[in-house]
């Protein structure tokens, strides 16, 4: 999979190609790209932005830099390309939209700054306009990050051990619930203690204790 992030700000996603899982990924063959708005600006002194029609305050990403940018890394056809802009007013982000995502073979995902993108951008560049939640942040790079590092994890490899992606929170093994709570040593803190269960060695009622309380999380029986 190759996911390419388009930004003004690159140099804050290398702290993000250095984690772990992202590098494992990569060693596995797929790759995160971060490209430049204003290295293919069609703007006088790498412009980007310009101030809303209408009035308002702030400034809006131009359709023409985006489209610019586009072109640059895909020519004509950009059609193998799934193009997600990342904006507060999209569909909300969620692991069943992760799970379609691992799919493709190519993602592009547009951050926007300032007060975000010309409409046009969202209604005849992008395939999908995703929000990571109700709340603004200051541009998308944040919700690129959130967007590609759910995805990434679910990538064969990318995470050490192979089974710890399958049964956890919101996954189909745990039927969309949140995940079950873990314990680990020592069994007994400050008189804290661990379920029971846990420590019975009875597998089957491990698991059905589990099952019952990712239930009760999620709002369930
Ligand atoms: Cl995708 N962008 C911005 N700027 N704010 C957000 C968001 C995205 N998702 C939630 N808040």
């Amino acid at each position: 999979m190759l996911i390419d992030v388009f930004t003004l700000f690159p140099e804050h996603f290398e702290w993000f190609g250095g984690q772990r899982h992202v590098r494992n990924a990569a060693e596995g063959g797929h790759e995160l790209r971060c490209i430049d708005y204003r290295d293919t600006t069609p703007l006088k002194g790498g412009r980007v932005d310009d101030t809303p029609y209408g009035g308002g305050a702030g400034m809006v990403m131009r359709v023409d830099v985006v489209d610019a940018a586009l072109r640059g890394a895909y020519g004509d056809d950009g059609s193998g390309v799934r193009k997600i802009a990342l904006t507060p007013g999209g569909r909300m982000f969620d692991e069943g939209l992760a799970a379609e995502l691992v799919g493709e073979q190519h993602l592009a995902l547009l951050c926007g700054r300032y007060e975000g993108f010309d409409e046009r951008v969202i209604e005849r560049l992008a395939d999908d306009a995703v929000s990571i939640g109700p709340y603004v942040l200051s541009g998308g790079e944040l919700a690129a990050m959130v967007v590609a590092d759910a995805v990434i994890r679910k990538l064969p490899g990318a995470l050490g051990d192979e089974h710890s992606a399958v049964e956890e929170s919101f996954s189909e093994a745990l039927g969309g619930d949140p995940e079950y709570p873990h314990y680990t040593r020592p069994p007994e803190y400050r008189g804290w203690g661990v379920p029971e269960i846990l420590l019975s060695g009875d597998h089957a009622g491990i698991r059905e204790w589990r099952l019952q309380r990712s239930r009760e999380r999620g709002g369930g029986a």
